[in-house]
């Protein structure tokens, strides 16, 4: 039997007879044998799925969330383009690339008769996902597996990939989208989170560097992954980095994007919607750990722009984050998948303290981007 976890908010809707429903329509080898959900993502319903074929290691099925990503289409032709691109460098070696199986009609997604998208994976095995980091091992895994994927897709051209989500790590667009929900107040929840909204207005003057700086052509466009937390990459049971997931938000962006959501998650010594905040500290030796490894594959061709900003990715990410549950909080919880009630209070918390930890550690941070600078 496979242990279920809880399919998402977006996935919980389903019965396993209609999963089973949907793969049927999949190219796949052997027939059902056993599904359940698995994994921890926000946004998308998931299920493992074995089948009766026992060479194989199995399949992921996910139930589009199209509400995040409404031109469905678009977002599968860029998995597909960057799947294959990464592919074809790996030809000796490196690391395993995600696989579309596509339906029995030839496309790379489905759409059933209820008007819902459904795509499928092979299923990374060994494949473990971690949400906080055990050892700065890992850390550094996943430094060399995110840079290495901003230095595969750096000779695609940006124009081949379409924008899924215009803005998504825009700040000002993000803080306006906050503003208006504060307006709203459409749930009355403003009232209980007037720290939190001080504190939001307190920092967006110093995060808006980053997009100003990108504005005046000082920070290069490249394709990146953009959606970098801890579990996006998977790992075999000697911590190795094996693949990275979660393609969706593969768009052009910011080398900073992808660095300063790692260390978000990675770098918080607690849970992304720890209750207990004195459990969250800004570790010194992730960050090290993760930079290291990131810089190992991208130190060849980062700006020293793109280098001297690492530190302030780390806050940017952190506050886009934080601000991004706070207004899903105060929206009604619209868009996260939550699990109990004020989990998004909880996150937006969390990232909050998490900010303030990075900002008490911000030199520290620097001395540590600079050393690793000489070092390669
Ligand atoms: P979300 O956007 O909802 O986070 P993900 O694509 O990240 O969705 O998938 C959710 C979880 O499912 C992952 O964290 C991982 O545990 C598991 N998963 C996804 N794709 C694969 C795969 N190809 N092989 C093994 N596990 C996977
Ligand atoms: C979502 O899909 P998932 O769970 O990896 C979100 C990210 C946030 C993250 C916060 C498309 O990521 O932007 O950083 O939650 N993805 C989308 O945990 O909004
Ligand atoms: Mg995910």
């Amino acid at each position: 039997m496979i242990q279920g976890t809880i399919p998402g908010n977006y996935g919980s809707s389903m019965t396993m007879q209609d999963i089973k429903s949907v793969f049927s329509k999949f190219k796949v080898s052997g027939s059902w044998l056993e599904g359940a959900p698995t994994g921890s993502g926000h946004i998308h319903g998931t299920w493992l799925i074995q089948t009766t074929d026992k060479n194989h290691k199995g399949y992921i099925l996910q139930k589009i969330n199209n509400k995040v990503f409404p031109p469905v289409e678009e977002m599968m032709d860029n998995i597909h383009l960057v799947t294959t691109h990464i592919k074809e460098k790996n030809r000796e070696g490196g690391m395993q690339v995600l696989e579309i199986i596509d339906t029995i009609g030839g496309k790379n997604h489905l759409t059933d008769h209820n008007g819902n998208y459904w795509r499928l994976y092979r299923r990374i095995f060994p494949g473990f996902s971690y949400d906080t980091v055990p050892n700065e091992n890992v850390a550094c895994e996943a430094g060399k597996a995110f840079g290495q994927f901003i230095a595969d897709l750096s000779d695609l051209p940006t124009g081949l990939i379409f924008p899924v989500i215009p803005g998504f790590h825009s700040v000002e667009m993000r803080y306006e989208n906050f503003r208006k929900a504060v307006d709203s107040d459409i749930k009355g929840r403003v009232q209980e989170v007037r720290n939190e909204i001080d504190f939001a207005n307190s920092q967006i003057d110093n995060m808006r560097l980053i997009p100003r700086m990108e504005k005046e052509g000082k920070l290069p466009v490249r394709i990146t992954h953009n959606d970098t937390k801890l579990n996006n990459v998977l790992f075999d049971e000697n911590d190795n980095a094996v693949c990275v997931i979660d393609l969706d938000t593969v768009m052009p962006g910011l080398s900073l994007y992808d660095f300063g959501d790692t260390i978000r998650t990675a770098a918080n010594t607690g849970e992304e919607d720890e209750a207990e905040l004195e459990n969250i500290q800004f570790s010194m030796p992730v960050f090290k750990a993760f930079a290291d490894g990131f810089l190992e594959r991208t130190i060849s061709f980062l700006s020293p722009v793109e280098i001297e900003l690492l530190p302030l990715a780390s806050q940017y990410m952190t506050y886009i984050m934080g601000i991004r549950f706070l207004t899903d909080y105060i929206d009604g919880d619209l868009y996260y998948s939550t699990h109990y009630e004020k989990q998004n209070l909880r996150r937006c918390r969390a990232q909050f303290r998490l900010m303030e930890c990075m900002i008490g550690k911000y030199r520290e941070s620097h001395e540590i981007i600079d050393f690793l600078a000489k070092k390669y």
